[in-house]
């Protein structure tokens, strides 16, 4: 297993739109596995495979406390939207930030799972949130880009300089 490295805002890596998967195949599983470890390690409640570099429709999730309901979402559609919420969120491509969002409250998904098997979720709260926000990264879009062109120039420079602290 590997632990991946994860992409920081404004990377325009985490730009790029993933690509469907066409077969959930050895490699794919494989990559699945590597992004729970990463996910568990960041420690985070999910990951995307865009913020590993890696242009897949693929997205990782565990909201429970003792981390052990891991989900896994290949392809994933959403198939209705129902009703709006604001959650607090926060991302491990923009390290330290924690803003408000307003998303879809309910949400039915469709995707495959590590085996390749279609199956419908309906979600709602943190779960709901927590996929959309994945979704976003799929398509290049981060939960940054939903603030004011002020917020965003503020985290830009925050990034900044946490990236010259670690250098
Ligand atoms: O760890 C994460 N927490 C979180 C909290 C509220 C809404 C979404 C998230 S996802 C985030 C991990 C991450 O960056 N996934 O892309
Ligand atoms: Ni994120």
């Amino acid at each position: 297993m590997t632990i991946l490295n994860i992409l920081h805002y404004p990377d325009p890596r985490l730009r790029k739109k993933a690509l469907p998967v066409s077969q959930v195949d050895e490699t794919v599983k494989r990559l699945v596995e590597d992004m729970f470890e990463t996910m568990y390690q960041a420690p985070g409640i999910g990951l995307a495979a865009t913020q590993a570099d890696i242009q897949k429709r693929i997205i990782v999730i565990d909201i429970s406390e003792h981390k052990n309901e891991p989900l896994c979402f290949i392809n994933p559609e959403i198939i209705r939207r129902d009703g709006v919420e604001e959650m607090e969120e926060g991302c491990l491509s923009v390290p330290g930030i924690y803003e408000r969002v307003e998303r879809a409250e309910q949400v039915i998904v469709r995707a495959l799972d590590r085996e390749g098997e279609s199956f419908d979720m309906q979600v709602s709260g943190l779960l709901s949130a927590c996929i959309q926000h994945e979704m976003d990264h799929l398509e290049g879009k981060l939960f940054v880009d939903y603030l004011s062109e002020l917020k965003r120039q503020r985290i830009r420079k925050k990034m900044d300089k946490l990236r010259q602290k670690m250098m």
